[in-house]
């Protein structure tokens, strides 16, 4: 097989509706250079053609590139002896969104679906020499609004309605969390390809009994072979982690379809993040003419089994839902990933490792690749594989009410249908999702989420029959869920006793206190947020130096949550006392999420204990990254820099954990959790300290904590109050494994002493640091980005933290605490 990727010869220009089609084309005034795969918002940008649109308040300035219409044109040569390699095929990857295709002056193609690829037989359309491709990419804006004007207004929550009759990323229509950029472009790459045979499809699911002693790979093998040439052969061949050759077989002569079965004895298995290795085989398919290699395909497959259980619980109402890998019951902490930016092709895959490193390192176990972005680049996909990190995969669709007439549903079967081809090798992928919040948009509006389908929810057809019947067919070991949240009672998909949950009664809906998190949860929240400002290298690009104050215009501008400005004044006052500066501001919103969101995943992993007292299974925070200068409910920034929040899940989702919450005047509960698969004997160590730094009592209590669970430690005869805090410690072997503290509530009742933080640097990207008294949410920042081994942790006389802060050397250094907001 023979690939040529068209990337030179390329250039764009904006069409001019007053000519006509062939005028436009051939008046050769207006044409810039542009780059595919790319889109025309990323080249207008490097040209300086358009400001920043991430900049300030320019995201208005330019919308009319998503409003017109662009040509875009290719000038390739091609010759005869190309096609030696047999017949010539254009391929594309992904064309954003509505886009007609002509090969010199033939139309070959039109499509309205930027997640499908296409591969167009063009041999009969080429010249010897010089050829022209030309795409034309109407507004999305403006085809959509036609179809919506003929075919009805439909209620959605964030961006333009018109976008549920678009099957373009719906992000790009802009949410609570990011701008409106309709791209338009060739987002993909575009290719020649000449093959007399190619390999069409490989797909090996695997088997693994009870056990896990034995695995059996099931090797399918689709190839195209017009030719049915005899001196074609398909060897597929099984590696293991290693690399070393188990089995291979050949085929020859050639068939469509091969099928092979490798049975494999004692495993290596493939582990979620912490649990084990992420050991992974390699299945090699082999084209040969011959002694002519013409295309080789792999994958990388894991052996594991991931269940989804949903199971009694004692004593509750409603089931479980956790999951189960490799037999293991493990809570799923982890956070909701978003598109890493509004220009798709510029994403590189160095930004996918880094958020999805700092998601492994913060010990999450699952990422939710949300509805309303794409199916993920495949870097995505393999990075996860190799991390350790579980999939909840959405189809495309969210918070929006979808029409389901023929047309559209045929193209979300072939848009569906490629994506599970596509992803369906990944160990890491765990369950299919139907749509995001579509059943909580029908909810809010009173029409019937079950039942027999109507029209006033026309595109319950799509998630419950056209996508798991396509999941069945194309990938059936793995589970489906219709939507998030669903589950439960017929008349409320987000019910807390069964499925997922979207817990947003803190921040959305009644706005109730976060310290309120733990007793408002179910069974798998999916979903839930506080917001804060990002780190000062985003807010640079914000707002000029001007404008950076809290609630400037420009920050009002990169702050899309509805009604955003007073949610977050809200929990910031009830809370903290609120600081007018900007430096001490960005800290207060940080410390007030980590509060918030740790609070959270405490509670709930609290409530993952033995078998039969699962009532938690999981806690995905939303959002892990941004996708533009933001303030949002992200941990992570667009700078790639973790907000404090990251570190309290980091905290909160550590395979060993002590936690303490308050019961009573005089008592306090501790509980700890352990995902190790031993059982741990210790000590836990508590001490009550007064807020000027005097240990005014302490208990100590012996534990044994059961493997991959958490266990209730009773409670202690300490509590907190006004002007005391408790500090706990659990010693194992007579070493600090974990920590925990508490603190009377709200903080803002609190008067604190000044800690007088002394920071030491003992070695070379280290750092240590001290307090005269018990100090809340130690904040360190420097310019650079460290990757700080913690933050916004609380400090106690007499105990230093040391941290690993490489790069840190010289670069000033700000530290802070609750203290300074004084
Ligand atoms: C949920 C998500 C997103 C949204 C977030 C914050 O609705 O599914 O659509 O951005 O809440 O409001």
């Amino acid at each position: 097989m023979q690939r040529r990727d068209l990337t030179e010869g390329w250039s764009f220009k904006q069409r001019d509706l007053a000519k006509t089609l062939a005028e436009d084309c051939t008046a050769e005034e207006g044409w810039l250079p542009a780059s595919v795969p790319g889109v025309v918002q990323g080249d207008l940008l490097v040209m300086g053609l358009i400001p920043d649109p991430f900049q300030s308040l320019n995201e208005a300035a330019v919308q009319w590139v998503g409003e017109s219409d662009w040509l875009y044109r290719c000038r390739f040569s091609w010759s005869p002896e190309d096609a030696a390699h047999g017949e010539t095929t254009l391929c594309c990857g992904g064309l954003d969104t509505f886009a007609t295709l002509w090969l010199n002056g033939q139309q070959i193609l039109a499509s309205d679906n930027m997640f499908v690829a296409h591969r167009l037989p063009v041999q009969a359309h080429l010249l010897a020499g010089e050829n022209e491709l030309l795409i034309v990419f109407e507004s999305p804006l403006r085809i959509g609004q036609a179809r919506e004007s003929e075919m009805g207004k439909m209620p959605v929550w964030n961006g333009d309605s018109s976008r549920v009759y678009v099957r373009k990323a719906q992000y790009h229509y802009g949410w609570d969390w990011g701008p409106c950029l309709l791209t338009v472009g060739p987002w993909q790459p575009v290719w020649l390809e000449n093959a007399a045979t190619r390999i069409v499809d490989m797909h090996c699911p695997i088997e693994i009994n009870d056990d896990l002693q034995r695995a059996q790979f099931s090797a399918r093998v689709t190839v195209e072979h017009p030719e049915k040439s005899p001196q074609a052969e398909l060897q597929v061949a099984l590696y293991d982690a290693t690399g070393k050759l188990l089995a291979e077989r050949t085929f020859s002569p050639l068939e469509e379809t091969v099928e092979h079965t490798f049975d494999v004895e004692r495993p290596e298995l493939w582990w979620p993040n912490g649990y084990g290795a992420q050991a992974r085989y390699r299945l090699v398919s082999t084209l040969r003419e011959g002694d002519v290699v013409m295309e080789v395909k792999e994958q990388r497959l894991g052996v594991r089994r991931v269940h989804l259980r949903q199971d009694t619980i004692v004593g509750e109402a409603g089931k479980s839902f956790y999951f189960e890998v490799n037999n293991v019951p493990v809570f799923c902490g982890g956070a909701n990933w978003i598109p890493a930016d509004m220009l798709l092709p510029r994403i590189h895959p160095d930004r996918y490792r880094a958020y999805l490193q700092l998601a492994t390192d913060a010990h999450m176990l699952m990422i939710r690749v949300w509805g309303g972005g794409i199916y993920e680049d495949d870097v995505f996909y393999d990075l996860c594989d190799e991390l350790g990190l579980l999939v909840w995969q959405d189809f495309l669709f969210a918070c929006g009410i979808y029409p389901a007439h023929e047309a559209f549903v045929e193209s979300v079967r072939t848009e569906a249908e490629s994506a599970i081809r596509r992803l369906r090798h990944h160990p890491c992928l765990a369950l299919w999702c139907g749509n995001n919040e579509d059943y909580d948009i029908a909810r809010s509006l009173k029409r019937p989420i079950a039942g027999p389908v109507t029209n006033a929810f026309p595109a319950r057809a799509i998630y419950e029959q056209l996508l798991p019947e396509l999941c069945a067919q194309l990938d059936p070991g793995r589970a489906y869920w219709p939507g998030s949240p669903y589950g439960g009672a017929p008349d409320n998909n987000n019910d807390r006793s069964e499925g997922d949950q979207h817990v947003w009664s803190i921040w959305h809906q009644t706005m109730l206190p976060y310290q309120d998190y733990p007793q408002n949860g179910g069974r798998f929240v999916s979903e839930f947020g506080m917001v804060a400002l990002p780190s000062a290298t985003s807010l640079a690009m914000i707002a000029d130096p001007l404008e950076r104050y809290p609630g400037s215009r420009a920050l009002d501008f990169h702050f899309k949550a509805e009604g955003g400005i007073r949610r977050l004044a809200v929990y910031l006052s009830e809370n903290l006392r609120v600081p007018a500066d900007i430096g001490r501001y960005r800290y207060a919103t940080q410390a007030m999420q980590a509060e918030a969101l740790a609070a959270a995943v405490r509670g709930w992993r609290r409530l993952f204990q033995e078998p039969g007292h699962y009532g938690c299974g999981g806690a995905l925070v939303w959002q892990l990254n941004d996708c533009w200068p933001s303030i949002s409910w992200s941990i992570i920034d667009d700078a790639v820099r973790p907000k404090l929040a990251y570190y309290a899940i980091r905290r909160a989702l550590a395979p060993l954990v002590l936690e303490m919450a308050h019961e009573s005047e005089t008592a306090s509960a501790v509980w700890a959790g352990n995902s190790a698969s031993e059982e741990i004997h210790g000590i836990v160590r508590v001490r009550r300290w007064s807020l000027s730094g005097q240990i005014e009592g302490d208990q100590e209590l012996a534990v044994t904590l059961a493997p991959h669970q958490t266990t209730p430690l009773g409670s202690i005869d300490l509590a907190v109050d006004a002007t005391h805090v408790l500090q706990a410690r659990l010693l194992i072997d007579g070493a600090v494994r974990a920590t925990a503290s508490l603190w009377s509530e709200p903080l803002r009742y609190l008067t604190l002493a000044d800690p007088e933080l002394a920071v030491e640097f003992p070695s070379e990207g280290g750092l240590s640091i001290r307090t005269k008294v018990p100090a809340k949410s130690v904040w360190l920042e420097a310019e650079a980005n460290i990757a700080w081994s913690d933050n916004g942790f609380d400090l106690f006389p007499g105990e230093p933290v040391i941290l690993s802060a490489p790069g840190l050397a010289s670069a000033p250094l700000v530290v802070r605490s609750l203290f300074d907001l004084q």
